[in-house]
């Protein structure tokens, strides 16, 4: 067989696991690929890895015409929590198309439109319990504001995280249901292995049934409600009451299930993660944060309390540039993975329709023959129309590719470019001078122990 770049290191058995843990895997796999462009493989006990990490390589794997999504072991295991759905689905399985003919037309602008309030009103409630005299840790409530944001904009259902101080039991079950189903995918390349995964399955039952029954009184509630006039045409009431325009197909009671756990999942902790970096960046920045922030002055105006309307989140185009530089150094889903759909070449190394290869974000994000020498600093400007033009395709990618992108995407942009402009627009961010950035992963990307103080702003006139 061929030989592919490989990192030395390799041991029997284990092979490349080394100091891997799994907090930390995209950030050690990134130092070991330093010098490793356009690719390198690595092995963890029997898996074999391959990591895109030049654009160029990126760019061909993104051609639709001759490769397709595929499910790497992390996918894979997040079945066990989330099915079918549409973000684990398999290219092949009818679920996916016909779920995502159906929720389509949930992302469209008039859609958005509808959510534009639901963000809105978030925010609010969100300033009324933020402290605003000491610092706070910031991803727990971004993670509340996206949690709450999701839920009520998909499933018309309030999970009262503002509220409350510990956030909604749903979280941590779902957390240990993750974080389940990542133990188990990581074992599943380990002999003998099944006698740990069935403990594991047992010891999650509890959070597992937990799930279950809110999501089962969540699709009864409603179903109950369905007759009542004035039903809210969200997420969930389109899955329980639409048909396919051509096939008359409808989703099943289970396959509901699954999608209203995708969409819980892939659409609070990704852009949670955004926000958190992004106001860690402009903590860092004054420079930046001013320019943000005569920005939301300019269209805003001096009131504190000024929302922005649906039309002026499109106007904040230097928020937007601060958000895209964020997301370019840290994509929160740091990667996605792809499989040649007939056997062929890519870089001088041939790929069945078998193999896959995770295009690992962070790194083809900062590559230098696109990015520049300086692609490791954050300077938002890189994302100006005049110095974005001509630059290669496909070398930013943090919403994936092809028809198995993001569906999530305008939400996302819609929501966090909404929510940056009120906090740069109303408050002060201090920092911690010392603090320097750490990243935990689950499924995404996360600062670590990032807390900023937001004082109301001091308004001159
Ligand atoms: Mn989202 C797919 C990144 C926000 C719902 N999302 C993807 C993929 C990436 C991604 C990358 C493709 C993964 C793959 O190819 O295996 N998503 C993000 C990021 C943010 C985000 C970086 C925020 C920032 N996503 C959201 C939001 C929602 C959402 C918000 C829901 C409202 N994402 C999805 C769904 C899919 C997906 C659903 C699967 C789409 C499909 O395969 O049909």
């Amino acid at each position: 067989g061929q030989v592919l770049p490989h990192p030395p290191g390799r041991r029997r058995i284990v092979g490349d696991v080394g100091d891997l843990r799994p907090d930390t895997a995209v950030q050690t796999i990134m130092q070991r690929a330093a010098s490793y462009r356009p690719l390198l493989e690595q092995h963890v006990f029997r898996t074999k890895f391959v990591f895109v990490t030049g654009a160029g390589l990126c760019a061909e794997l993104c051609d639709e015409q001759r490769f397709e999504k595929a499910l790497p072991p992390a996918l894979e295991a997040l079945r066990e929590f989330a099915g079918d759905g549409l973000f684990t689905a398999h290219n092949d399985e009818p679920t996916w198309q016909l779920a995502h003919d159906l929720l389509m037309p949930a992302f469209t602008r008039p859609a958005m439109q509808r959510y534009h309030g639901v963000m809105l009103e978030a925010v609010r409630e969100l300033f009324e319990v933020l402290p605003d005299d000491r610092p706070v840790d910031v991803a727990t409530y971004m993670t509340k504001l996206t949690m709450e944001t999701i839920a009520r904009a998909a499933f018309s259902h309030d999970f009262g995280s503002f509220t409350q101080v510990e956030p909604h039991p749903f979280v941590p079950a779902m957390v240990t249901a993750l974080e389940t189903g990542r133990r188990m995918g990581a074992l599943s390349s380990l002999p003998g292995s099944g006698i740990v995964r069935r403990r594991l399955r047992r010891r999650n039952a509890g959070q597992q049934a937990y799930i279950d029954t809110m999501l089962d009184d969540l699709i009864a509630e409603r179903r109950a409600g369905a007759r009542t006039p004035g039903a809210p045409d969200d997420l969930l009431g389109i899955m329980l009451e639409q048909a396919h325009p051509e096939t008359g197909e409808r989703l099943s009671d289970r396959a509901i299930r699954y999608q209203i756990l995708t969409f819980l999942v892939a659409g609070h902790e990704t852009t949670s993660g955004a926000l958190t970096f992004a106001l860690h960046y402009l903590a860092k920045h004054p420079q930046v944060l001013a320019a943000a922030r005569a920005e939301t002055d300019a269209i805003l105006g001096s009131d504190p309390d000024a929302e922005p309307t649906f039309e002026q989140v499109a106007k904040f185009r230097y928020l937007r540039r601060v958000l895209d530089e964020s997301l370019r150094l840290w994509p929160t889903a740091p990667g996605f993975a792809r499989s040649p759909r007939e056997t062929t070449t890519v870089g001088g190394y041939r790929m069945r329709p078998q193999d896959w290869a995770i295009v690992l974000l962070p790194m083809v994000h900062r590559d230098p023959a696109v990015w520049g020498e300086d692609a490791e600093e954050f300077d938002p400007d890189r994302f100006l129309p005049e110095r974005s033009k001509g630059r290669l395709p496909h070398s930013y990618k943090p919403f994936g590719t092809g028809e198995r992108a993001c569906i999530g995407r305008q939400f996302a942009l819609h929501e966090a470019v909404l929510v940056l402009a009120r906090l740069v627009h109303r408050f002060d961010l201090a920092g911690d001078p010392a603090y320097e950035l750490k990243v935990t992963e689950r499924l995404t990307m996360m600062p670590r122990g990032l807390e900023l103080t937001l004082r109301p702003r001091v308004v001159q006139q």
